[in-house]
């Protein structure tokens, strides 16, 4: 049994290794810490390393007498005589990259920068938590992406756009004199997966934390941010200049405009003067932007790029837009917004797009923008918040979903070109890489409402770090941290949360169903809505079932969206044979008696598959269960209530589904699949006008 958590520690716990003959060896081999530099940074790693290794040695106020001495400094603060030895590998590394190398009675932990040494100092603290080897080490890592950044969807109200896990953990109203001790667990628990920069405020943005009543506030924050590596970002209302600046226009074309921006970016500076820069939203949803004043997304972005470009600030510009004068089809429109810009953005732009075309639904193909901007900065957007995968409650482990987008291929420079390629700028050569993440922390003590959901927060640190990163061996690293060693155990647990990801899908979207969530929460079933005021806000919009079939045609026959694609995957999703089933009704209007590979039909294959959503949870559960005797009572009993609401709402989801698509496909629900507790009209009938996160308009 693991010893009692409350899950505010995260991964690192630090706690000692129980098994006694691992323990002696550990012990047998560290010896004394030496650091070298006294930057802050290297302040924290020095904190770190101690903590970590006395706590995971049992040895609090004891002498370490083990055999290596540990030693960690960046290059120029090391001793000549070991520096000399290393100089030759460090040329390998980038500026957050790290080396750690056993020699003669040392083990060095060294880096370019004192960031590297500490993001260095993590991964050996690592090693010890996740019981591996301490001998003949050699490891050198250097992040593969420059931005690895979350985006909190935070109000200044504290209020959390789409969050699950309570409210924001900026305390606007106390800050800049309360320093809430959490502001830096946070950032050093960024730190130790490489996350390296934080948007702190709702992409809905307020132009207020723009003026100097904020940005004390938010230099209170950069500065315990910043010895973590952790740069702060903000968002910026496109009519800020109206706002909070006096001006008629927020032209990006216009000579005040220009200039107010030029002074607000120089403003920032003198509070933060490594502020990271902006992240904006434009004209999408309501939000203004430059198409407000006949100008398109390169002025906007370019304007505000110039204003940062002293700095070195970047701005990363959304690519989420969709038009409501357009509706033949959303999942085109921003392709067709930006695309034709290729090449056009500022060296310090980058666009961020979502990893779909729609909006992060349980699955998605990718986005045709990945494979098609050669010229242009991209970064990839996740929800690590769960809008669409069942709040906070619903176990799900999304670095498979991250995984399944990085492995995702192009074809732009032919096979092989995926999206970890893009994103990493090695297909291209990019100026600046990034990958966001949007944000599932909030004020809850375990940080993420769902113990588990706290994987999803280190996964995403850990393939924006490196997109190559396997999910499952990410799982079992976080599980070691988190859980427990024991190898079995190890097994169950990371068996439950690879099986979550698929699960969700089947549940609520399975062969490519997608938005079909009810208004405003999002979290439970709602494919009869069909009275929003715009028609891509309807689910009717994205499933167009009918007496014939159901599914989205987004082939030649349809709204041509597969066009936006290479032409090798374009064919592949135009062709029913050829079309992953998975994302069948995202591309295809099927009849409902289509037979899908299963020999099935397609209305039996569909409710097999809500069904089979439905027992991956109950195993789930039956796997958990067994493991009552291994985990913490705490946790156990936590998570077990979870599991339960998360069976109830996936049986609410398929029984929903099928009743009614069940009025267009007439059929009968095959053998193996339930009949619904209840009438359409009751799911019709069920409202959450409180669920959390909500936004009640879409
Ligand atoms: C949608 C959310 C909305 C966000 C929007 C966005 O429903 O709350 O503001 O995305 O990403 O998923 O801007």
């Amino acid at each position: 049994m693991t010893y009692a958590t409350d899950g505010y520690k995260l991964w690192m716990d630090y706690k000692t290794i129980s098994d006694s003959a691992l323990l002696k060896e550990y012990q047998s081999l560290i010896g004394s810490v030496q650091t070298y530099g006294n930057s802050e940074t290297m302040k924290k790693a020095t904190t770190e390393i101690y903590n970590g290794i006395s706590g995971i040695l049992g040895m609090k106020n004891q002498k370490l007498d083990g055999k290596f001495s540990i030693i960690l400094g960046s290059y120029n603060n090391l001793p000549k005589t070991i520096a000399q030895q290393l100089s030759q590998e460090l040329e390998n590394l980038n500026e957050e990259g790290y080396l750690i190398k056993s020699f003669s009675n040392h083990i060095v932990i060294t880096a370019k920068t004192d960031i590297g040494v500490l993001y260095g100092t993590f991964n050996f603290l690592k090693r010890l938590q996740t019981h591996q080897s301490i001998e003949n080490l050699n490891i050198l890592d250097s992040p593969k992406i420059d931005l690895r950044i979350l985006n909190h969807w935070d109000n200044l109200d504290r209020t959390v756009e789409r969050g699950y896990a309570g409210f924001s953990l900026w305390n606007w109203h106390q800050l800049p004199e309360y320093k809430d001790a959490r502001y830096e667990d946070y950032a050093r628990a960024n730190a130790s997966i490489g996350i390296n920069g934080t948007v702190l405020t709702n992409v809905n943005s307020n132009a207020l934390v723009l003026t100097p009543q904020y940005l004390e506030k938010v230099k209170a924050l950069a500065d315990i941010f910043r010895p973590y590596g952790l740069k702060v970002y903000l968002t910026a209302r496109f009519s800020a200049p109206i706002e909070i600046g006096g001006l008629t226009t927020a032209d990006p074309l216009d000579a005040n405009v220009k200039a107010w921006w030029k002074n607000k970016v120089e403003e920032i500076y003198t509070y933060i003067p490594d502020f990271g820069g902006f992240l904006v939203k434009a004209n999408s949803e309501g939000q203004p932007g430059p198409q407000n004043y006949g100008r398109n997304h390169v002025d906007g972005a370019n304007m505000m790029a110039e204003a940062l470009a002293p700095f070195n600030g970047v701005v990363m510009w959304r690519a989420f837009v969709y038009s409501e004068h357009d509706t033949t089809d959303r999942a085109k429109q921003a392709y067709s917004e930006f695309v034709p810009h290729d090449g056009e953005f500022q060296d310090n732009v980058i666009i961020q797009v979502k990893n779909g075309p729609i909006d992060f639904q349980p699955r998605e193909p990718f986005h045709p923008m990945f494979g098609a901007m050669p010229n242009t900065n991209l970064m990839i957007e996740f929800q690590i918040t769960q809008e669409y995968m069942g709040g906070a409650t619903h176990l799900v482990y999304q670095p498979k979903l991250f995984e399944e987008v990085f492995e995702s291929d192009t074809y732009q420079k032919g096979k092989g070109s995926t999206v970890a390629k893009v994103i990493d700028g090695s297909l291209d050569n990019k100026k600046i890489t990034g990958v966001a993440g949007v944000s599932n922390i909030g004020t809850d003590r375990n940080w993420t409402g769902h113990h588990f959901l706290q994987a999803n927060w280190y996964g995403f640190g850990r393939l924006a770090w490196n997109p190559y990163l396997n999910s499952e061996d990410i799982a079992k690293e976080w599980v070691r941290m988190t859980f427990t060693n024991k190898e079995e155990s190890v097994n169950k647990l990371t068996d439950i949360m690879i099986a979550s990801r698929e699960a969700v899908v089947n549940y609520m979207t399975p062969l490519g169903l997608h938005h079909i969530m009810a208004t405003g929460h999002h979290y439970g079933p709602g494919p009869w809505v069909s009275d929003l005021s715009r028609p891509e806000w309807n689910p009717v919009y994205y499933h167009k079932a009918d007496n014939n079939g159901v599914g989205f045609d987004r082939t030649p026959s349809g709204s041509n969206a597969t066009a936006q694609y290479a032409p090798e995957v374009a064919t592949m999703f135009n062709n029913l044979e050829t079309c992953p089933e998975q994302d069948l009704l995202w591309f295809h209007h099927v009849p409902w008696t289509y037979k899908l590979k299963s020999g099935h039909t397609l209305w039996d294959g569909l409710a097999l598959k809500y069904q089979k959503g439905v027992n991956e949870v109950a195993e789930m559960q039956a796997t958990w269960n067994q493991l009552e005797n291994e985990v913490d009572t705490q946790r156990f009993n936590e998570v077990n209530m979870l599991l339960s609401i998360q069976y109830k709402e996936a049986k609410w989801w398929r029984d929903a589904c099928l009743l009614y698509f069940q009025q267009f496909s007439k059929m009968k629900l095959p053998q193996g699949v339930e009949e619904p507790k209840h009438t359409l009209e009751y799911y019709k009938s069920l409202q959450f006008p409180y669920a959390p996160g909500i936004r009640p308009q879409w």
